[in-house]
């Protein structure tokens, strides 16, 4: 079977990674090989530019900077990670993808859909995810979630509204894109989240192997 890329998408404390670790199981017990990564990161040089992105600073960040520093990120992670991996037939978990930079750079922070879509045709080409799994919490309860393990980052440190802002964004993306973006309801139990994401790969599996 071709090999696919499969990302995992929501605002803070969602549960993505928790999910993550669930759905390579899942694959590696159907005997697929898998890796799995994250954005911004993924690789050395792109962890680099994760720190840029998500240490707290004094000094004001300008929104295109945020921008270009997500899709320099990406352009690593892409050569050198995930490209690589599907052409040897390796299936990709990724924790976060271009969704979120529409969600957070777009929804977020206001810069339009076309500047984004321009960064992301030079950066990917035709590269999309097969599957995208947003994992859709109420703002307060992600933050909650989100907010035990410590510190907060950069982005973390935003407004409430930002975050509401977020939401919309990757709603109305699932919206428009239903074949390719599965949403998910994050606030229930661990074990209810797993429950819905086991069916929706199930369904997606016997797609996949026609
Ligand atoms: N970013 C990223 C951009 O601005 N633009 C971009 O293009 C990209 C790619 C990355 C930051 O960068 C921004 C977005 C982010 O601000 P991150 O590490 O991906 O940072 O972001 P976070 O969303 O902060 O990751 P989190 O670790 O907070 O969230 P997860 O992975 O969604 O949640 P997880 O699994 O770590 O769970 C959080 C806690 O909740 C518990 C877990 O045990 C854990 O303690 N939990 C649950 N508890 C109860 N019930 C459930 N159903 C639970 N699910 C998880």
């Amino acid at each position: 079977m071709q090999a696919r890329f499969i990302t995992f998408e929501g605002g803070e404390g969602a549960g993505k990674s928790s999910n993550l670790a669930v759905v390579a199981q899942w694959l590696r017990d159907k005997g697929v090989e898998v890796i799995t990564t994250r954005e911004p990161g993924g690789t050395d040089y792109a962890e680099r530019i994760r720190e840029l992105l998500l240490q707290p600073s004094d000094e004001m960040i300008s929104a295109d900077t945020e921008l270009l520093l997500v899709f320099a990120a990406r352009a690593q992670h892409m050569a050198e990670k995930i490209l690589p991996a599907l052409a040897r037939g390796c299936w990709v978990l990724s924790d976060r993808f271009t969704d979120a930079t529409y969600a957070y750079q777009g929804g977020g922070r206001g810069l339009s859909v076309e500047k984004i879509a321009q960064l992301e045709q030079l950066v990917q080409g035709k590269v999309r995810p097969d599957l995208t799994l947003l994992f859709d919490i109420p703002v307060s309860l992600g933050m909650e979630r989100a907010g035990k393990r410590g510190a907060l980052d950069r982005i973390e440190q935003e407004s409430m509204t930002f975050f509401e802002r977020i939401r919309q964004c990757y709603l109305d993306r699932a919206a428009a894109e239903p074949a390719r973006m599965a949403v998910l309801d994050a606030s229930r139990t661990l074990d209810a989240v797993q429950t819905q994401l086991v069916e929706c790969l199930e369904q997606r599996w016997e797609q996949w192997n026609v």
